[in-house]
């Protein structure tokens, strides 16, 4: 028997953990943390952990398929080349009769390939590619931090100096590790002595190891910001030096702000005015700080003027590049050659919701991509053209867009649907083409952490194949020769090498060390200012104004709220959020991971006491939960954890145990009862996925439950 231990970073969820993968006789048997990562120290979850079942899984899509014709649900193997000369035949043929932006592109959430996916849609010459994420996640916290400070930001998690307060904010890194903020360090500096303040409708399990919890009505997070920014003004408790020097906008911000008091907080919030004007000072006076912000606070449809709200709060605490605060990128790997260049201008114009959400789509946006409500109008009703081809690799829009009846329809009307993953999914059931993605244990990749700011960089090695499975960088990198792209004669290798070139390392020199973690150069914007119009932090943004929108940060109410639709909430009387995460579950995924399965059966919707009493309902009772679009039965947690009023479910469920090819799609899915319609936000075209209206109903149990 032949035994290896391989060295690689874990991708399951956006990754980070250094990982000894250990390989019997080219099988793998056992992943454990690497002690040497300088991130992970040897901490794993228990997904990560889980690896070896994931790979070995008798489920796991082990070679390319094609719909026979005329048999529902009926599959055909061929071999590659068989597959990837039928799909590109047939793109072309798409691409010819209707042009290239007939063609549109789908991922997931940040994976190893979501840079070649951009680079294989520019290449294809077609703007619409999408990922579920984007308008609804990081891109609007990416985005405002590029506007306000010339570049992200991100908590100094790995340095020396620990922060001595962190504002955790719609973030929940314990259980979600997000963009490789690892749930251990985060951890690590609470246990440390770091006082935390969590702004989370639930008491998290962040929330529950911070000192403050301000339990907020969802979707009102600007209205807290703006009130905290008033109490830290007002008591002169803001860094003054830092305000002084390096940022422009100051006095226009404190004039928006001064109508914003604790009790015009509260009334909008729910938060006691009190607990508001406690949170901005211990925030304001602990040095350094983090403010960690996340999902909780981009969902929604004023999302541009909530994130630059939390901004402007950041930037008046000073922290910014600091030991122990929220430190700029050392963004030490070359940029991933997108190939943007090879997309025309005529092209670029096309892309679908481009002109009105500029900051998602048009010239200024960080990674120009499509509008999703937009691109599935264009698969369904071909306005203002017709999309009639959709590659998707590693996505599950089926069960991670908003509003899955029209996604139904949309994808059962294309042209062309092919899907690259590891497993048959409700997505991959509607499919003409599917194709066996590559495990992280099977992807050869380098990737810098945290996300965007590139402060450390990992290799990924393979270590196992698992029946014809590729990654998916090889598999659009097929595509592209046999369609003789523009710039694609260069391949996956050729990338990595060229991204490696700044750190003077080859690729093969990287996989030896597994990572290379230069140190942190704090304060840079003293050298050379802040990367804006002005070299200094943009309290009043001149970029947002010259876009068009407001310079300085505001609150509006959600379109669909108690207070805005007081007519939808004689039915609907609670607020319904979704999606906060599982440290079981990544999204739709694991559903059929026997271990991680047991530990979470069912869906489940979390709700407080107060209406448990009142709709009768405990623990573990059956409830149905629904809104103006739909309903979905889970299974009751009743928990003081939570906002009274507030009804908290889980996204991505389907039942990979039932029959194909729904797999129960229709009975517990988040996205049955959220809305893809207008109004959006209108710089990031952002839908409402959090802060939704519902209404509750004891179920009866069924007999096998
Ligand atoms: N209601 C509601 N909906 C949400 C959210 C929410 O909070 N509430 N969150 C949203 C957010 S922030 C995001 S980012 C999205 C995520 O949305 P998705 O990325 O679509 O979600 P996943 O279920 O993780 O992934 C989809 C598929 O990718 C496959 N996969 C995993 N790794 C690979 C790989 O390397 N290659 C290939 N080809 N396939 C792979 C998985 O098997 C899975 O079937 O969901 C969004 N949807
Ligand atoms: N295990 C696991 N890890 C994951 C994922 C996963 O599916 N599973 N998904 C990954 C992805 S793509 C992402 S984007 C990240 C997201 O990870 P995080 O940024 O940590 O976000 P969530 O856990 O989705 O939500 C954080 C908190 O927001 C709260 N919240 C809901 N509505 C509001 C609101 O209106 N205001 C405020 N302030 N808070 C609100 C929720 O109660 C929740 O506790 O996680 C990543 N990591
Ligand atoms: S936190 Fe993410 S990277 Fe780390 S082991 Fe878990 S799934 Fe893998
Ligand atoms: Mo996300």
């Amino acid at each position: 028997m032949t035994v290896q231990i391989v060295k690689s970073v874990c991708r399951i969820c956006h990754g980070g953990c250094g990982a000894l993968l250990t390989v019997e006789d080219g099988r793998l048997v056992k992943v454990t943390g690497d002690p040497d990562s300088p991130m992970s120290r040897g901490w794993m979850c228990v997904k990560g952990m889980s690896s070896p079942e994931i790979a070995n899984h008798p489920d796991r899509l082990t070679q390319p398929l094609r719909r026979r014709d005329g048999k529902a649900g009926g599959w055909e193997p061929l071999s590659w080349d068989d597959a990837l000369d039928e799909i590109s035949r047939r793109v072309a043929a798409i691409r010819e009769e209707t042009g290239p932006e007939s063609v549109a592109l789908g991922q997931g959430t940040g994976r190893h390939h979501y840079l070649h996916t951009v680079r294989f849609a520019n290449a294809l010459g077609t703007p619409n590619w999408y990922e579920p994420g984007l308008a609804q996640c990081f891109i609007p916290r990416i985005s405002v931090s590029n506007l306000t400070y010339g570049g992200f930001v991100t908590g100094d998690y790995y340095g020396q100096t620990k922060p001595e307060c962190i504002l955790f904010w719609g973030h929940n890194p314990l259980v979600s590790s997000a963009d490789g903020e690892l749930a251990v360090v985060a951890k690590r500096c609470l246990e440390q002595g770091a006082v935390g303040i969590a702004v989370d409708p639930r008491r998290s399990e962040t929330a529950q190891r911070c000192q403050l919890w301000l339990p907020l009505r969802p979707g009102t997070d600007a209205a807290l910001a703006l009130s905290m920014m008033h109490v830290i003004i007002r008591d002169k408790i803001y860094d003054q030096d830092f305000v002084a020097e390096w940022t422009t906008g100051f006095d226009q911000l404190a004039e928006a702000v001064r109508h914003c008091p604790p009790d015009w907080g509260e009334r909008i919030t729910g938060v006691p005015a009190a607990q508001i004007t406690e949170a901005a000072r211990l925030y304001a006076r602990s040095k350094p700080a983090i403010l960690d912000w996340g999902l909780g606070i981009e969902q929604n449809t004023n999302c541009l003027q909530t994130v630059r709200a939390i901004a402007c709060l950041r930037a008046l605490s000073g922290n910014i590049d600091v030991p122990g605060g929220d430190i700029l990128g050392m963004n030490l790997l070359r940029a991933y050659p997108v190939l943007a260049q090879e997309l025309p201008e005529a092209a670029r114009k096309k892309r679908l919701g481009a002109e009105q959400y500029k900051l998602l789509g048009g010239w200024r946006a960080f990674m120009p991509s499509a509008h999703i409500p937009a691109l599935l109008r264009a698969m369904l009703h071909h306005d203002p053209y017709p999309v009639r081809g959709l590659l998707v690799f590693g996505g599950n829009p089926l069960l991670t867009l908003a509003n899955t009846r029209q996604v139904h329809a949309a994808l059962s009307k294309l042209d062309l649907l092919v899907v690259a993953d590891l497993f048959m999914t409700p997505t991959a059931a509607l499919a003409d083409y599917v194709l066996p993605a590559a495990f992280w244990p099977e992807v050869e990749q380098v990737i810098g952490y945290p996300l965007v700011v590139e402060n450390m960089v990992f290799a990924q090695q393979k270590a196992v194949q698992r029946g014809e499975c590729r990654q998916d960088e090889w598999i659009m990198d097929e595509l592209a020769k046999r369609l003789k792209l523009p710039g694609c004669e260069e391949n996956l290798k050729d990338v990595i090498k060229q991204r490696l070139e700044p750190l003077g390392l080859t690729h093969e020199q990287l996989k030896e060390k597994g990572w290379a973690h230069p140190p942190h150069v704090y304060y840079k914007y003293r050298e050379k200012g802040f990367r804006t119009r002005s070299k200094k932090v943009e309290l009043h943004s001149s970029a947002l104004e010259r876009l068009g929108y407001d310079p300085l940060p505001s609150y509006q109410e959600p379109p669909e709220s108690l207070v805005s639709r007081p007519d939808l909430a004689e039915s609907f009387p609670y607020i319904l959020i979704t999606g906060a995460r599982r440290r079981e579950f990544f999204h739709s995924e694991q559903r059929q991971v026997r271990s991680l399965r047991k530990l979470r059966p069912h869906p489940q919707a979390e709700l407080h006491p107060e209406q448990a009493r009142q709709h009768g309902i405990a623990s573990g009772d059956w409830i149905r939960v629904s809104s103006p679009r739909g309903s979905v039965r889970m299974k009751a947690v009743v928990t003081e954890n939570i906002r009274p009023g507030v009804v908290s479910i889980e996204h991505g469920w389907w039942f990979p145990e039932q029959e194909g090819p729904d797999f129960g799609l229709w009975e517990a899915n988040a996205n049955l009862l959220t809305n893809n319609g207008p109004p959006y936000d209108p710089a990031f075209g952002t839908y409402q996925l959090r802060g939704l209206l519902c209404r509750i109903e004891k179920e009866e149990a069924q007999a096998d439950e």
